[in-house]
C-alpha cells in the first residue's frame, strides 16, 4: 500500500497513469495531485489533471496547481506530441470540480512535514520543479517521503527532446539535480525502459473492448498518440510512458532495474538535460537511483487493462 501523491503534467500518458492509478485504491491511495508546467502551460495541466478524476469518478481528489515555469531556464513545451490542449483524441472540457486553495509547493511541505517518517510516496510524471521548490523552500521534508518513482531519463535508448535528452529532464534539468541528490531514494523509469512497451492494435482494441467510457478515451488518447511516436522512432507501437510509474507502483515484479549512481547535465550545450546513467560503476560513485532498464510490456498492458476495465 503506498499513501500517494502524483506529480504531474498532463499530458497525453499522464492522464493515462492516472486513470490507471486512480482504479486501484485498495494499493493507492491517491492523497493529491500536484501539476507543473511541462508538456503544456499550467492552466492546461491542471485542468487536464482535473479532467483525469472527473473520467476516473474521482472528482474529490484535490488538485494543487504549482509551478508554472521552471527553476531557470526559459520554458519549453511539447504541444507537438501532446497537441495544444496536451491531451490527443479526446475533447476536453472545463471540469465541474475547481483547483484546491494554494500553491502546489505549500500543499508538498505542509503534508510532507505532517507526514510520519518515510510515508509518502511521490510519483513524478512531469519536469521535477514542484519538489525542487519545495526541498529548497524546507529540507526537513525528506523525512516523510518514503520514495519518488519518476518517469524520467534516457541512457541506451537516447533522448526524446534532443538527441540526449529526454522531455522531463530537459524541461528542467536544475530541478532533477536537486531531486537527483535529496537523498531520498529514487526509481527512475526512464526512455530505456518505456520504449520496449509499445502499444499494438490488438493492445488498443482491448482497452476499447472494454466497453466502459475510461476504456473508450484510453483507446483514443493511444490512437492519437502512439503513430507520431512510431513514425518519429520507426517504433512497432508507441510508448506509454508515464503509465509505467503506476504500473511499477503496483506490480514492481514487471520491471527489472539496476541501483546506479546517476547525474544531470545542466550546462548549456548539446548535452543539456541528459542523464549520464553509470550502469557498469564505472565512477565507484555511491548509488542514488533505481534505474529500470526492462519491462515486461504483456505484463504491462494486461495490469492496465484490468485497472482500467474498474472505471465508469
Ligand atoms: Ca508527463
Amino acid at each position: 500500500m503506498h499513501t500517494l501523491i502524483i506529480d504531474t503534467d498532463p499530458g497525453a500518458d499522464d492522464v493515462i497513469a492516472l486513470l490507471f492509478a486512480l482504479a486501484a485504491p485498495e494499493s493507492l491511495a491517491v492523497q493529491a495531485l500536484t501539476t507543473v508546467a511541462g508538456n503544456v502551460p499550467l492552466a492546461k495541466t491542471s485542468r487536464n489533471a482535473r479532467l483525469a478524476c472527473e473520467w476516473a469518478g474521482r472528482p474529490k481528489i484535490p488538485v494543487y496547481a504549482g509551478a508554472d515555469r521552471p527553476l531557470q531556464r526559459t520554458p519549453i513545451y511539447a504541444a507537438n506530441i501532446h497537441g495544444s490542449e496536451g491531451i490527443t483524441g479526446v475533447k476536453v472540457h472545463e471540469p465541474a470540480v475547481p483547483l484546491a486553495e494554494g500553491h502546489a509547493v505549500d500543499y508538498l511541505v505542509r503534508t510532507l512535514r505532517a507526514a510520519p517518517e518515510k510515508s509518502v510516496t511521490l510519483a513524478m510524471l512531469g519536469p521535477q520543479t514542484n519538489l525542487a521548490l519545495a526541498l529548497e523552500q524546507a529540507p526537513d521534508i525528506v523525512r516523510g517521503l518514503r520514495e519518488l518513482v519518476l518517469m524520467a531519463g534516457a541512457h541506451f535508448n537516447g533522448g526524446n527532446i534532443t538527441p540526449t535528452a529526454e522531455f522531463n529532464l530537459f524541461a528542467d534539468p536544475h530541478a532533477a539535480e536537486a531531486v537527483l541528490k535529496c537523498g531520498v531514494p529514487i526509481t527512475m523509469l526512464p526512455l530505456d525502459v518505456t520504449h520496449k512497451i509499445l502499444t499494438s492494435d490488438e493492445r488498443i482494441a482491448r482497452l476499447r473492448g472494454l466497453g466502459n467510457k475510461a476504456g473508450t478515451i484510453v483507446a483514443d488518447i493511444l490512437d492519437a498518440y502512439a503513430p507520431q511516436e512510431m513514425k518519429h522512432y520507426q517504433m512497432p507501437g508507441g510508448p506509454v510512458h508515464d503509465a509505467t510509474v503506476t504500473a511499477y507502483l503496483l506490480r514492481p515484479s514487471l520491471f527489472q532495474g539496476r541501483r546506479i549512481h546517476v547525474e544531470v547535465d545542466s550546462r548549456e550545450g548539446m548535452g543539456f538535460g541528459q542523464t549520464a546513467a553509470d550502469w557498469h560503476g564505472s565512477l565507484n560513485r555511491p548509488a542514488n537511483v533505481n534505474w529500470i532498464a526492462d519491462g515486461d510490456a504483456q505484463g504491462f498492458f494486461d495490469l492496465l487493462t484490468e485497472h482500467i476495465a474498474r472505471l465508469p
